[in-house]
């Protein structure tokens, strides 16, 4: 089991911290001297593997799909692949979830599940903002889906939680539970 892939899928809104702690995830994991760590920055990915793509549900599942794809490719050859989409429909998220099973690996579901109120206090772009002033539709949260997991195999709320704290609680998941 040491020896298998994994795929740390993080899961929740815009603001709820998910790119934060997979990018101290990823920082720990090397020092750990963990296998191969393979980060999917949001930011990156649709720039580079899903550019062109917007925010319609079509849309959103193809970006989930080809970075679901991506981590379970990484996690086949034995790698640990952290990615981050918000990946709000339940469906998408089960199919990477597939995905990463059907190449042998592993796939820990993290749900981030920090409150809206919070995310959007946070507001750390103006994207609320703007989706409550009517500038911009179909965002996760306020006039877009997000779907709550049912299947997440760790939930962390960030509300009260600093960067490390987080991360900690995904390491000692997967310390836990023999991943690493
Ligand atoms: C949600 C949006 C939207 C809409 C732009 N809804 O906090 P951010 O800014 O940096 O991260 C969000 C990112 C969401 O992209 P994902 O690839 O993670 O989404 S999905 O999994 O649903 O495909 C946000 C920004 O893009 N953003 N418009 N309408 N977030």
């Amino acid at each position: 089991r040491r020896h298998r892939g994994l795929v740390v899928f993080l899961t929740g809104l815009s603001g709820s911290g998910k790119s934060t702690i997979a990018r101290g995830l990823a920082d720990a994991l090397r020092e750990q001297g963990e296998r191969t760590i393979t980060l999917l920055d949001g930011d990156v990915v649709r720039r580079e593997l899903t550019a062109g793509l917007g925010f319609s549900k079509a849309d959103r599942d193809t970006n989930v799909r080809r970075i679901g794809w991506v981590a379970a490719e990484i996690a086949r050859h034995r790698g640990i692949g952290i990615c981050c989409p918000i990946a709000p429909y339940a469906q998408a998220r089960a199919t990477a979830r597939e995905m990463a099973v059907a190449a042998g690996a592993g796939f820990v579901l993290v749900h981030v599940a920090t409150p809206l109120e919070v995310c959007e206090r946070r507001d750390r772009k103006g994207l609320y903002a703007r989706a409550r002033a009517g500038l911009l539709t179909g965002m996760t949260g306020i006039d877009d889906p997000y779907e709550e997991p049912t299947d997440a195999d760790l939930v962390i709320d960030t509300s009260d939680l600093d960067v490390d704290e987080a991360v900690q609680q995904v390491l000692h998941h997967l310390t836990e539970t023999g991943w690493i």
